[in-house]
């Protein structure tokens, strides 16, 4: 748990970024306390061009005043900097960390690319095409799954790990992207095992703590006045 001194948490974040509610998820999880700081993304504090000069962008987590960004490696860092706080993340024996990396970074590289996509487009070809993508990503993430959760339902097996916690943080917005498209991208009839997943996650405690914030109906309202009219730059 931080506390001590000089040790203080902060997390820069914006509501309804996915990336943000991953850090809020492993935090939620290892049970550390910390000060949340909402980020105005039109007009970027101080503090955040400061701490992330290089992207400038949200999530940033200050642990006794030092910055860490992108979201995989903050949640890294938090399994690590608290690891006495609660059970691991990730999987000890190396080889399943790398396939769990190897995971996060499908998951970033090829699912959230052209899903962000989908919510972006501005004709129903383009949104089609983009549609498509993701479904052919989401069919290789199935796999992805078999390998890792071992019969359990979960990336991390029987509890939850780094894999649950990187595409846990997107499951308000899976919910927020089918009321938008129409396109169920954990059709249980496609991928069943992400489908049940999904369910599964959507019950956990540490999912109800976090989501609390990001009801979908806003989510939805929030995509369409910002991400489609690209007001802002977010999510
Ligand atoms: N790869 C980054 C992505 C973070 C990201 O896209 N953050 C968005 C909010 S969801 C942001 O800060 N956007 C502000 C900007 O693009 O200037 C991560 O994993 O942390």
């Amino acid at each position: 748990m931080a506390g001590g001194k000089g040790e203080e948490v902060k997390l820069l974040g914006a509501w309804a970024s996915p990336y943000v509610a991953r850090v809020k998820l492993a935090l939620h999880l290892k049970g550390v306390s910390y000060k949340y700081m909402e980020e105005d993304l039109t007009n970027k504090s101080e503090l955040l061009l400061r701490s992330n000069p290089v992207h400038t962008m949200v999530p940033v987590l200050i642990h006794g005043g030092k910055p860490i960004c992108e979201s995989q490696v903050i949640v890294q860092y938090i399994d690590e900097a608290f690891h006495a706080a609660a059970k691991a993340l990730l999987p000890a024996d190396p080889y399943e960390r790398a396939v769990a990396r190897f995971w996060a970074a499908y998951i970033d590289d090829k699912v959230l690319g052209p899903w962000e996509m989908v919510l972006k487009a501005k004709t129903g070809k383009e949104r089609a095409v983009w549609a498509r993508r993701t479904f052919e990503a989401v069919d290789v993430l199935e796999e992805g799954l078999v390998k890792c959760c071992k019969g359990k339902g979960l990336f991390g097996g029987d509890d939850i790990g780094y894999l649950d916690v990187l595409l846990g943080g997107m499951v308000p917005w899976l919910y927020a992207t089918e009321k938008i498209s129409g396109h169920n991208f954990f059709d249980a009839s496609k991928v069943p095992l992400l489908a049940s997943w999904m369910e599964r996650f959507t019950h956990l405690d540490a999912a109800k703590a976090v989501f609390q914030e990001q009801d979908v109906d806003i989510l939805v309202e929030f995509a369409r006045s910002v991400l489609l009219t690209g007001a802002a730059t977010s999510s």
